[in-house]
């Protein structure tokens, strides 16, 4: 049948633009600590396209937003997360990228400086227009709790149970944060000098402040999330001394002097995978 019937409605002019609320959120959400073996989930997540990718099938997503996810050897933890993660992701009607920025060798982890990298590099892929800085053990428990950067950045994990579902004090933005392109540019991203544990949040806090904009934040009963089991980290004693000081360098402490070397970048079905060499800075 070659009958003309109007206009095709895969036409993307014609598809309406999603709804500001996406309309199948059911709430509270069924965290599952126990997933199965990759390959499974592979399997079973059709929705979901190579390099970790979603987006709504029957209407125009609102928001280009990059996942960006500080890691290295945390492979139960990471498993666990894209199980969780990605249905509701996709719940939410909007068109993501996940992406596991993973940093080379066994020096001190740099949390923030694998932020940095990934924001660089997500925008080679595309105009993000929002960024989420992602904890990979940080299962989020409720799905209102939209993956999508507001006026002012946002800090998402308001509620951890490890920490009894308490914000452990007003400034804080570690766990899981949103940023939106230009925010996250304005401020010059996260400091490169925070190596091993501690303080690079805070900092991004003082970073936000000091521009004039502030940290929002969602009810606590919708921003909550579960924490997998790790052992802690040890701590860099010299952190409260960098945050002190790290007013003087905003403006060339962060994406104007940040060096790395790209090793290996691999588009997964579940992720975009980037392996990276840290340049600590001169
Ligand atoms: C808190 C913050 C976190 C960060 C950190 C201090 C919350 C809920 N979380 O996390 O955002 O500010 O303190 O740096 O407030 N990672 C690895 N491999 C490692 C070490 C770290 O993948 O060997 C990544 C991973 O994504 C992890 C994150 O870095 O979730 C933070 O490290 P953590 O979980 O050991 O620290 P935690 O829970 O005290
Ligand atoms: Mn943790």
């Amino acid at each position: 049948n070659t009958t003309y019937n109007g206009p095709n409605v895969t036409d993307s002019s014609v598809i309406k633009q999603c709804p500001l609320i996406p309309p199948n959120l059911a709430g509270p959400l069924v965290v599952n600590k126990t997933p199965p073996e990759l390959s499974v989930i592979e399997v079973k997540f059709t929705d979901v396209k190579p390099g970790g990718k979603g987006s709504p099938s029957n209407c125009k997503p609102r928001y280009k937003v990059a996942i960006i996810i500080p890691y290295r050897d945390r492979p139960q933890h990471l498993q666990t997360l894209l199980y969780n993660l990605h249905p509701m992701l996709l719940k939410q009607q909007i068109d993501y990228q996940i992406f596991i920025v993973e940093q080379e060798g066994n020096g001190p982890f740099n949390r923030a400086m694998l932020m940095n990298v990934g924001y660089v590099e997500a925008l080679k892929e595309k105009t993000f227009d929002c960024f989420i800085f992602h904890d990979v053990d940080l299962l989020p428990e409720d799905d209102r709790n939209l993956y999508t950067c507001p006026e002012q950045p946002r800090h998402m994990s308001v509620a951890v149970d490890k920490f009894k579902y308490r914000l452990p004090y007003a400034d804080l933005f570690g766990g899981v944060s949103a940023m939106s392109r230009g925010q996250f540019r304005l401020v010059n991203g996260f400091s490169n000098m925070f190596w091993g544990w501690g303080g690079e949040d805070d900092d991004m806090a003082n970073r936000i402040k000091a521009k004039g904009l502030h940290i929002s934040r969602y009810p606590p009963n919708i921003a909550r999330y579960k924490m997998l089991s790790h052992r802690k980290e040890k701590a860099n004693p010299r952190r409260y001394e960098y945050l002190k000081t790290g007013k003087k360098r905003f403006a060339t402490d962060g994406l104007t002097n940040l060096k790395y070397d790209l090793i290996d970048k691999k588009k997964y079905k579940l992720y975009t995978w980037l392996l990276v060499k840290l340049t600590p800075p001169q």
